[in-house]
């Protein structure tokens, strides 16, 4: 038998080993920290549940993901009690996306976890790649989509209506600082990278929300190439600023930041994504296009606790249901905007609201 054949022969052997490990420690009561990996309707009161938040990225610069924690954190305080305490532990994947689905294949693998919550488009792909290795692992995944995995839940945000918010914002403060002209408006939009969301969804959605101030009005379009460099932000933004988009919307997440900074050291205007931000720099910060991805994070891991997540179903909520919405009352967006400016977001986001003007996906 020559070596190949040899090496070949122990490794099949060893696979097969290491697979009726895996396979008898998966039995309740043997191996693995042997908890009941349904989490749910178990009917243990002694029962501790586990809970993991995997953070794609980290969480500073990126309130998303400081939401999505917030949350987690807050639906387990209220729930946990001396007999079935309820743990979360928050683990920071960082910004090397190839990293991901093997971090999350250990988390699956360690059997500690009831369930996995984590959040962004990238992410029903990865557990539905994970739950094929390790099917008794729940997760509850926001800000992306896949239905029909029985042990995946996914809910994502409207985020036409969000990106049309913004969009409408961002031509009428850039229009009324071009002298009330009205028309060739040139606003833009640096994101932290190409993703079909971005593409397909929010970059359209700025654009159309813009084009119904000006039918005109082009969008700049710049992609940072990560989630937090700072300095390429800021050399994007005094870039696009310069070509005459003077008011930008920013999805960069640390790189936010570079582009608020070159904003206003030009006197030009920047649009917030996700959270309110006209805290972040008054008076630059112009219009704040939100989601409550806390009150998502808390209610679905609320319905997990009590059993009534509905794993297999993925659910998109927006305006009408109260996920989506654009921040009118902030004493920064009222100093920073002027009556008529304010007036007219106002009269879009009363159509939207009440359903008037559809943007449904
Ligand atoms: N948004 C952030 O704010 N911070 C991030 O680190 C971040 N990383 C992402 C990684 C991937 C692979 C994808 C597809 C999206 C990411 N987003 C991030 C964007 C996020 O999912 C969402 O689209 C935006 O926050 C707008 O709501």
């Amino acid at each position: 038998m020559n070596q190949v054949v040899q090496k070949h022969r122990f490794f099949q052997r060893f696979t097969l080993v290491f697979s009726l490990l895996v396979w008898v420690g998966s039995f309740p009561g043997f191996g693995l920290g042997s908890k009941d990996q349904s989490g749910q309707g178990s009917g243990d009161p002694g029962l501790h549940r586990a809970i993991a938040v995997f953070i794609p990225g980290v969480m500073s610069g990126s309130p998303i993901y400081e939401m999505l924690a917030a949350g987690v954190k807050q639906a387990a305080a209220e729930q946990s009690t001396a007999e079935r305490p309820v743990t979360v532990t928050v683990i920071e994947g960082g910004f090397n996306q190839a990293e991901w689905e093997s971090r999350i294949t250990a988390l699956a693998a360690s059997a500690r976890y009831d369930l996995i919550v984590s959040s962004n488009p990238s992410l029903p792909a990865i557990a539905s790649a994970v739950s094929v290795k390790f099917p008794q692992q729940h997760f509850l995944l926001l800000d992306g989509e896949l239905a029909g995995n029985p042990r995946i839940y996914t809910l994502r945000y409207n985020q036409r209506e969000q990106a049309y918010m913004a969009g409408h914002i961002a031509a009428l403060v850039a229009g009324e600082a071009d002298q009330e002209v009205r028309t060739g408006i040139r606003i833009g939009l640096v994101a932290g990278q190409e993703y079909p969301a971005m593409n397909e969804v929010i970059l359209p959605a700025y654009r159309a929300g813009a084009q119904r101030v000006d039918p005109s009005c082009t969008v700049d379009f710049r992609v940072v190439g990560n989630w937090f460099d700072a300095g390429k932000g800021a050399e994007l933004a005094a870039d696009m600023i310069r070509g005459g988009a003077k008011i930008i919307l920013s999805i960069a997440g640390g790189a936010n930041e570079g582009v608020v900074q070159a904003a206003f050291e030009a006197g030009a205007k920047v649009v917030w994504f996700d959270t309110n931000g006209y805290g972040v720099r008054p008076g630059t910060v112009v219009g704040s296009a939100v989601v409550y991805q806390d009150k998502a994070a808390y209610e679905q891991t609320l319905r997990f606790l009590e059993g009534t997540l509905p794993f297999g179903s993925a659910e998109l909520v927006g305006v009408a249901e109260g996920y989506v919405d654009f921040i009118e009352a902030d004493p920064h967006y009222q100093a920073s905007v002027s009556a008529p400016i304010r007036e007219q977001q106002g009269r879009l986001l009363a159509q939207i609201r009440s359903g008037a003007l559809d943007l449904q996906e």
